[in-house]
């Protein structure tokens, strides 16, 4: 039967910082390699505040917010082959198509085919929204907007996933999961099946567990075994013994802290201007804690004081681009790296001497933590399914679509809202 346009419940964020408001939605049906998928449950992220605050240079107004969910496919566009009504699924705000250049290239998880859609809201096929109300476009974000009961996706960004997993959890696999876990390098592989994996990259996976939630979260002890260290530090390249900065104490600094931990870090050196931080942090395996604002001398200047040359591995964690460089520059000459995870607001940008990366310091950044999205998103649930990665643990709230603004109020507690009415 041809699929008709569906009314239901989203959340809309109409202006920048003004309440999300939720509104009677219509969703066009998919058209040619388009999915419409019911939401069944969606987890808020920071990236989510960070676009509805306005400093996102993407962020487009009203839109529909939201990208760590999943749901059950309600209908398929012409040419769609890969899903069908019925299929579970997990969006994916980094898309595989397995025929662009990027895709094709071996040499990164990110996906062209349609990113650039994506980035202004709107549809590949037509350059259009499927939201509207009463007749007004309302945008797409990061090619997924997950706070509306039903949402449409290009069929390159929806992963199928076991049918059996319970999506009230597995939607933490969406964004948190794979984001936390940056010491992995991108995989380089562009198949479904994914060799250079193995369990021992679980250390790292678990650890990531605590992106976006609060620091209270307990996260499980983790019990590393050789062999699951050698993985870590075969994919990793964070060689036990290395020196590590991680600049940000939150949720993502931590989890980096841990997979430095598994990884066989000899110091972790955990920055953050909140002294508070500072005693949760050791449970995740920090060392040692510098406060800048009881230095007189610059950060990196600090650092490199304390550790005969500076770091093996820096992480910023925060967002903000003079951090960004001090983690940079606290780099050892010749070899130390540095590892940009934090999301920067619009208009900034990072500076250095070019003499630092002339030395051998090497810059990068990590997307989606460098997993292509469907073909590892659903090996990451299957790892779940099998309980070789926990995710139960870090749900905290379960909440209703219309409690939404008091879940952003409690996002540092991992909130998970519930879109079934
Ligand atoms: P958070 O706010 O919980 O933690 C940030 C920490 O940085 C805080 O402890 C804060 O006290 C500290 N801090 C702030 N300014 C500082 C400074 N000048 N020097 C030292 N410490 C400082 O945030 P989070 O949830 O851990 O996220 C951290 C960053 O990662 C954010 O930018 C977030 O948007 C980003 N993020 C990125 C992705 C991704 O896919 N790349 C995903 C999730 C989050
Ligand atoms: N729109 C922002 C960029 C935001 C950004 O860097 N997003 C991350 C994911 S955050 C998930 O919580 C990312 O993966 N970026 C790669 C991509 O393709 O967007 C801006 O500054 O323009
Ligand atoms: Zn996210």
């Amino acid at each position: 039967a041809q699929a008709q346009v569906i009314t239901c419940k989203a959340a809309v964020a109409w202006e920048p910082n003004k309440p999300l408001v939720i509104e009677d939605v219509q969703v066009a049906p998919p058209q040619a390699g388009e999915v419409r998928v019911k939401v069944l449950f969606t987890a808020l992220c920071h990236t989510d505040a960070y676009t509805w605050s306005g400093k996102d240079p993407e962020g487009l107004f009203p839109c529909i917010l939201g990208h760590e969910a999943a749901g059950i496919v309600e209908s398929v566009g012409e040419g769609v082959t890969e899903v069908q009504p019925g299929d579970h699924v997990i969006p994916c705000y980094q898309a595989e198509c397995g025929e662009c250049k990027f895709c094709k290239s071996g040499k990164t998880n990110l996906c062209g085919k349609v990113r650039l859609a994506t980035g202004v809201g709107v549809m590949l096929n037509d350059r259009k929204s499927r939201f509207s109300i009463n007749g007004k476009p309302i945008y797409h974000f990061m090619g997924t907007s997950t706070f509306s009961q039903y949402t449409v996706v290009h069929d390159v960004s929806v992963a199928k996933i076991d049918p059996i997993a319970p999506l009230e959890k597995v939607c933490l696999l969406g964004c948190g999961v794979p984001t936390g876990k940056p010491l992995s390098p991108p995989l380089m592989c562009s198949q479904v099946i994914l060799l250079p994996l193995s369990t021992s990259i679980l250390v790292l996976w678990e650890s990531s567990y605590a992106l976006g939630s609060n620091l209270n979260i307990l996260i499980p002890d983790l019990v590393p075994t050789p062999e699951s260290l050698g993985a870590v530090w075969n994919t990793a390249k964070v060689e036990p013994g290395s020196i590590v900065a991680v600049f940000g104490l939150g949720t993502v600094g931590l989890a980096v802290a841990e997979g430095a931990k598994a990884a066989g870090a000899s110091r972790i050196i955990g920055i953050d201007i909140d002294s508070k931080k500072f005693d949760r942090a050791k449970s995740f395996g920090v060392t040692e804690f510098i406060n800048p604002k009881d230095h007189e001398k610059p950060i990196q200047q600090v650092i490199v004081d304390l550790t005969d040359g500076g770091v093996d591995y820096s992480f910023e964690c925060i967002g903000n681009v003079s951090v960004m460089r001090a983690a940079l520059e606290c780099c050892h000459k010749g070899w130390g790296t540095s590892v940009i995870v934090g999301v920067a607001a619009s208009g900034q940008e990072i500076s250095t001497r070019p003499f630092q990366l002339v030395t051998g310091r090497v810059w990068k950044g990590t997307a989606f933590g460098g997993f292509k999205s469907r073909s590892q998103v659903p090996w990451l649930v299957d790892k779940y399914m099998k309980k070789e990665i926990k995710v139960d643990e870090y749900v905290t709230h379960n909440m209703t679509l219309a409690d939404i603004n008091k879940a952003f109020d409690l996002m540092h507690d991992g909130v998970v809202i519930d879109l079934t009415e």
